[in-house]
């Protein structure tokens, strides 16, 4: 039973929901006549081409009705309470959430990071203010702290492609040009501790994640010597935690490249993507056989059905 699925945590079992996903993907697609006709509606804050298409198709799947809304246009939302909303804010979240409730049997929101106040950011105000004011359940589509919908298609394909009982997971900050959330890191280590695999995390000094994320788990600063006998190596830029969302510049070229990658066990490349070619992984590796971003994709709409089915299944 689940009834938000805002992060690991509202998953009881999170390998449940990795098989169920696997069992979908195999089988024929019918709808459960629980969710027929059910209306989702997913709220953008931010842009985004896979986790709408992936989430729309998931819910098709199932035969709901699907509203997708940009939200980054229209009103300015109100997020705190109490306030006197004598400025440009023209809706509270009371109402707006209120109000989608009315039409929704589940709501989706994507809100990113400010990467300029960290508490507020990692307090996951927008989320929660909608979990709170909402009447329905709320799905996470990449909040300011994590990407569970990602992790968990990550999951997914690890476990379609690992061909020992225990891989090692190499997780690999790489450069960007822009200030990127910390969101897709936090939620990868976050589910990657619950499986059994070997866990490495690699970035230069400077990129450290928030320490509720990474207790115990390996972290390296020398990235060549963390590729070594890796099964998969996950690349991702992130900006800096401590110095709060500013980029990072390290001494020595952070991009993955095929000589990086002849150290590893013959490792699978993986990226959640949108990704900056020759920035943070070069063409040779990005176009190679090994590389599983589209499979990765594809497990997007497996992940989302089955977590949209267990929603449904919980009676809401
Ligand atoms: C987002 C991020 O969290 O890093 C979405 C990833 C799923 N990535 C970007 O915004 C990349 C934008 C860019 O300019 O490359």
């Amino acid at each position: 039973m689940i009834k938000h699925f805002t992060s690991i945590t509202d998953a009881p079992n999170p390998n449940a929901l990795i098989q169920r996903a696997l069992e979908i993907k195999r089988a024929v697609r019918r709808p459960p006549s629980a969710v027929h006709r059910k209306t989702l509606v997913l709220l953008f804050f931010n842009p985004s081409l896979r986790t709408r298409l992936s989430t729309e198709k998931a819910a098709q799947n199932l035969g709901m009705n699907v509203i997708t809304m940009n939200a980054d246009a229209g009103w300015k939302i109100e997020l705190e309470d109490g306030t006197v909303m004598d400025g440009d804010k023209a809706e509270h979240v009371r109402e707006a959430a209120g109000v989608i409730s009315q039409y929704a049997d589940v709501i989706g929101i994507r809100s990113f990071p400010t990467l300029k106040d960290r508490d507020w950011d990692y307090a996951e105000v927008v989320l929660n203010q909608f979990k709170k004011y909402a009447s329905v359940p709320i799905i996470s589509l990449e909040s300011a702290t994590v990407h569970p919908l990602q992790s968990l298609a990550d999951a997914v394909t690890i476990e379609e492609f690992k061909t020992k009982p225990r891989p090692k997971v190499v997780l690999t900050w790489a450069p960007h040009v822009r200030a990127l959330p910390q969101a897709v890191p936090n939620s990868f280590v976050e589910w990657m501790k619950t499986r059994d695999v070997e866990l490495v995390v690699t970035h230069p000094p400077g990129a450290e994640l928030a320490q509720q994320f990474v207790e115990n788990v390996r972290v390296e600063y020398d990235q060549q010597g963390a590729f070594e006998g890796a099964d998969f190596i996950y690349a991702k830029n992130w900006s800096s935690y401590t110095d709060y969302g500013q980029i990072i510049s390290p001494k020595e070229n952070w991009m993955v490249t095929p000589e990086k990658m002849a150290l590893t066990d013959n490792a699978r490349f993986m990226h959640c993507l949108p990704v900056r070619r020759n920035v943070v992984v070069a063409d040779a590796v990005l176009d190679d056989p090994r590389c599983l971003i589209f499979e990765q994709a594809k497990n997007r709409e497996v992940a989302a059905q089955a977590v949209l089915e267990e929603i449904m299944k919980s009676g809401n």
